[in-house]
């Protein structure tokens, strides 16, 4: 959504600068402006504030081009409370009953399978597979307390598992083969909901630290932004200064404030047009994409070099929608999921993808955005990894023709017409995201988070410590990747601030 711009910069206390305006960059303005800090602003590298939370029309409705879900909303998780508040949540979400379900991350819908000959697959073989891949799944978060294997991974272990188990199945070879396809899709659900090309590079020992609230996943009637801007509306409407996206952040320095009257300030920020902006405390929200390819120049003094190793070991991958609108559904209206099953894929198998010929390979396949009075005939599929990226690529004609081939194929219908309208997702090509969120990948550990949320300069003994702090969803050690991970970072990075206000000389300070 779009802000004007100006500068809110006025007022006593400490000068707070925050860096990106998704939700843990306003999460945490609101936390400082709540405690009475008026010296405070936001600066946005692109023309709209809200980041990887982005809503907006297609078809009859409105469509997420980032966050979809609030993934275990229950009273532990700050989103779901304060969506509540704002009353952003139909009645559904907000039963105790729902709140209660436990998903363990994987919320199941009434689901069509059909696989590469054109078949319905039979969903209790679906059922069966998903529990025994359920069971897998869940001793794969064991592994915490145990001794920490740096270079074990999930994938790994998952198909170690699968192997173990597939000994034991009986019946002919055809129906081995049909379940290991079926393994072999979950295996993509998995890397969609990891935001990573392969579950091989994701960590074991750490993969537990994820924590999973209660709650069935539910979504915003008036879209997920509509959070955004309830959340913005509690703040100054010149706060946020968008279009100024930060090149350098100049740390350990006595910079001249902007007027003759102001004392001098640790810390300066340059933009990329030049413009610079003095600051005590800057609040870095930058996803962990950009930060990746950033890291050698956007502290001055540079990062130091532990913080860049655990910057570079921390995986950040690409998961990705293409949003379909049909003129008339092919589906049955009791149909919410529609799962592609590959038939000669196994997960015990590498191939070598050719990107060309073969990303669409990757789909998982699509849900159907309901009820279809408010979104119209639309389908929503999900693609993560290498295939993701390249699908970036092309064009939305190639899409098209793609996937309309795919789902005759699937279905055995040759008859199903091309959609009539066609969104995808590019967080890849995105500069200031490149990807779509953080997962522990295979060589790091929980604690790579924390010295990635670790404020600069570090240690205590400095006279002006808090100068560079980090926050954003890949700084939070048990909700990375999520909108409640990022918000909480926000408000630990406020709180920081506050205590050290607090601690130099109380609240009249801010
Ligand atoms: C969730 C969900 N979800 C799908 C897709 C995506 C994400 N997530 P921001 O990026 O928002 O803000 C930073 C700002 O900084 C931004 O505005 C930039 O423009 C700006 N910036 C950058 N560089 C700058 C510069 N130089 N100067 C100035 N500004 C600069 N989360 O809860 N539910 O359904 C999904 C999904 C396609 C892309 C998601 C979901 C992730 C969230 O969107 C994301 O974490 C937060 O919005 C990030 O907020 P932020 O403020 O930190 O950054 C076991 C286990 C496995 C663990 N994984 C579990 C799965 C959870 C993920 N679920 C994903 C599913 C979907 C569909």
């Amino acid at each position: 959504m779009a802000v004007p711009s100006g500068s809110s910069f006025s007022g006593p206390g400490p000068k707070v600068l925050i860096v990106g305006s998704g939700i843990a960059g306003i999460g945490a303005a609101q936390r400082l402006y709540q405690h009475g800090c008026r010296n405070l602003q936001i600066l946005e590298a692109t023309g709209r504030c809200g980041g990887r939370i982005r809503t907006t029309r297609f078809a009859k409705g409105l469509v997420e081009i980032g966050a979809q879900w609030i993934h275990g909303p229950s009273k532990e998780n700050p989103v779901f409370q304060l969506s509540s508040q704002y009353d952003l949540l139909d009645e559904k979400a907000l039963s105790e009953e729902n709140q209660q379900v436990e998903v363990g991350g994987h919320p199941t819908y009434p689901f069509t399978s059909y696989s590469s000959s054109g078949k319905t697959v039979d969903p209790e073989l679906v059922n069966s597979i998903t529990d025994l891949y359920g069971t897998i799944l869940d001793q794969t978060r064991d592994f915490i307390n145990k001794d920490f294997d740096y270079a074990a991974s999930v994938g790994a272990y998952i198909k170690k598992d699968i192997a173990h188990h597939a000994q034991e199945w009986t019946g002919d070879e055809a129906s081995k083969k049909l379940k290991m396809a079926i393994l072999n899709t979950l295996l993509k659900l998995e890397c969609c909901i990891s935001g990573t090309h392969s579950m091989d590079l994701v960590g074991l020992s750490p993969f537990g630290e994820y924590k999973m609230l209660p709650g069935l996943d539910c979504m915003f009637p008036g879209g997920y932004e509509s959070l955004i801007e309830h959340m913005l509306k509690s703040l100054p409407k010149d706060i946020v200064l968008l279009e100024k996206p930060v090149k350098t952040i100049h740390w350990k320095g006595c910079f001249r404030g902007q007027t003759p009257q102001e004392q001098t300030f640790p810390v300066q920020v340059e933009c990329e047009n030049g413009e610079t902006f003095t600051a005590d405390h800057v609040i870095v929200t930058v996803p962990l994409g950009y930060l990746k390819e950033h890291c050698n120049t956007f502290l001055h003094p540079p990062l130091p070099s532990n913080k860049i190793q655990a910057i570079r070991k921390m995986g950040f991958g690409t998961n990705n929608k293409i949003i379909l609108e049909f003129e008339k559904p092919f589906w049955k209206p009791d149909c919410h999921l529609i799962n592609l099953i590959w038939e000669d894929e196994s997960p015990l198998v590498e191939v070598r993808p050719d990107l060309q010929k073969d990303w669409f390979k990757k789909l998982i396949g699509f849900i159907v955005l309901e009820p279809p009075e408010q979104y119209g005939h639309v389908l929503c599929g999900f693609l993560a990894g290498n295939e993701s990226e390249f699908m970036e690529t092309l064009t939305d004609a190639e899409v098209v023709t793609s996937l309309t081939e795919v789902l005759r194929r699937f279905t055995g219908n040759p008859n199903i017409p091309p959609p009539i309208n066609i969104l995808r997702t590019k967080w890849h090509s995105n500069v200031y995201t490149k990807g779509s969120y953080s997962y522990v990948a295979v060589g790091c550990s929980g604690e790579d988070i924390d010295t990635i949320a670790e404020p600069l300069p570090e240690g205590t003994a400095e006279s002006k410590p808090l100068q560079v702090l980090f926050a954003g969803e890949a700084t939070h050690r048990s909700f990375y990747s999520t909108t409640h991970g990022a918000l909480l970072s926000g408000w630990r990075e406020a709180e920081r601030i506050i205590c050290l206000q607090d601690a130099q000389g109380g609240k009249a300070h801010l």
